[in-house]
């Protein structure tokens, strides 16, 4: 396909610097469609929004809109968004889309390459936290609904297991069994938020190491992005979700499951650094529950690949026909070998404390 011809006419919507020569897909996310825009002055990120997933765009690019100044004000650096030339945060229309500045000089890593940029990463997404947690929560929107609510999500996995609309249950009995054993552990951070022993915070809530750029040359964090999913929430989540990304010795989608194991050593690595920036806020209840935390959203994120395999593959990008149960089957992995794991990442936690 020729993205340049087909996303021509859209990127020269924005005010855009120069003139466009391509426009190429770009980056592994899974839910937006990203491109990078090179014009003969400078380079862009255009994404298709998801609308399906975040059907609210006013409310998503206002959360962005403002975290983002915010950081601005506090010299951060941050994603930066390109106006359309018709002075708005993104273009309207059937389809949805949004520029930001492409921020030079930096990587994604999609495993980690190297304990100390994992620690990097933890850094960033603590002290990410602290700035959030100085940023009126009242002024954003929900983006998702229940996005964390783990019994929420069992709730759907349940119900595509029962439609079970492609006859794929039959596929994946074994991680299915491993989902509904464990029904009783699901609840322990909605709980908590309830009762009010978890607080509340303003969380990113999709913490993993591809949504944090590293400079290219020291390999320290240059900016958090992919801010779509910024609400009330948990620190459990930001932690336990870049846990259940990075702390693995292979890529979510690694089909060889001999090769996938909880790594300690890495978890050490991001306790390491998430704890240095949030040690004065993080209350015992939270410290206590951060291996948990990490188990969590493993175990959720595994669940939430199982119904979309189920229901067809309609949540998550997808390259191949089983790509969301290969997915899903690392994550069980994971959280299997963190079950055997809970006491040392305890004591993990306290060394830094
Ligand atoms: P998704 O919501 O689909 O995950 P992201 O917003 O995370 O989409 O973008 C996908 C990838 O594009 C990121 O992992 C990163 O590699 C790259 N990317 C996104 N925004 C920028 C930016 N402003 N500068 C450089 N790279 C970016
Ligand atoms: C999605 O957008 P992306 O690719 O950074 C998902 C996360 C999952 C993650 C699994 C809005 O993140 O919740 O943990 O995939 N984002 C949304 O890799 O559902
Ligand atoms: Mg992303």
């Amino acid at each position: 396909m020729d993205y340049t011809k087909e996303y021509q006419r859209v990127a020269e919507a924005f005010c855009l610097e120069g003139e466009i020569l391509s426009i190429t897909p770009y980056g592994e996310g899974h839910i937006n469609q990203t491109f990078l825009v090179t014009t003969d002055q400078k380079r862009y990120i255009l994404q298709k929004m998801n609308t399906r997933v975040f059907p609210d765009s006013d409310g998503l690019m206002k959360n962005i809109c403002a975290v983002t100044e915010h950081l601005r004000t506090r010299g951060v650096e941050t994603l930066e968004v390109i106006k359309t030339k018709a002075g708005e945060a993104y273009l309207k229309g059937e389809e949805c889309f949004r520029v930001y500045a492409f921020i030079e000089d930096t990587v994604t890593y999609q495993t980690v390459s190297d304990k100390q940029v994992f620690e990097n990463s933890g850094k960033a997404f603590g002290e990410f936290q602290n700035y959030l947690a100085e940023f009126d929560a009242s002024v954003l929107t929900e983006t998702i609904a229940r996005f964390h609510d783990t019994p929420k999500r069992f709730a759907d996995f349940k119900a595509a297991l029962e439609k079970d609309a492609l006859g794929r249950a039959k596929e994946c009995k074994e991680e299915i069994d491993f989902v509904l054993t464990r029904a009783n552990t699901y609840g322990k951070v909605v709980d908590g938020l309830k009762s009010g022993e978890v607080p509340l915070r303003v969380t990113h809530n999709d913490t993993k190491l591809n949504n944090i750029l590293m400079d290219a040359k020291t390999n320290e964090a240059r900016a958090v992005i992919d801010l779509d999913t910024i609400m009330p929430g948990s620190m459990l989540y930001d932690f336990g979700d870049s846990i259940r990304f990075g702390a693995s010795t292979a890529a979510e989608d690694e089909k060889d499951l001999t090769k996938v194991h909880f790594d300690i050593a890495l978890f050490e690595a991001y306790a390491k650094g998430y704890l240095s920036a949030v040690k004065s806020s993080i209350t015992a209840k939270e410290k206590e529950l951060l291996p948990y935390g990490a188990y969590l959203m493993t175990i959720e994120c595994g669940m939430r690949f199982l119904s979309d395999y189920l229901a067809g593959d309609t949540y998550f990008a997808t390259k191949y026909a089983g790509h969301n149960l290969v997915r899903c089957r690392t994550q069980l992995r994971l959280a299997a070998e963190m079950e055997a794991a809970f006491e040392e990442m305890s004591k993990i936690v306290e060394k830094y404390c």
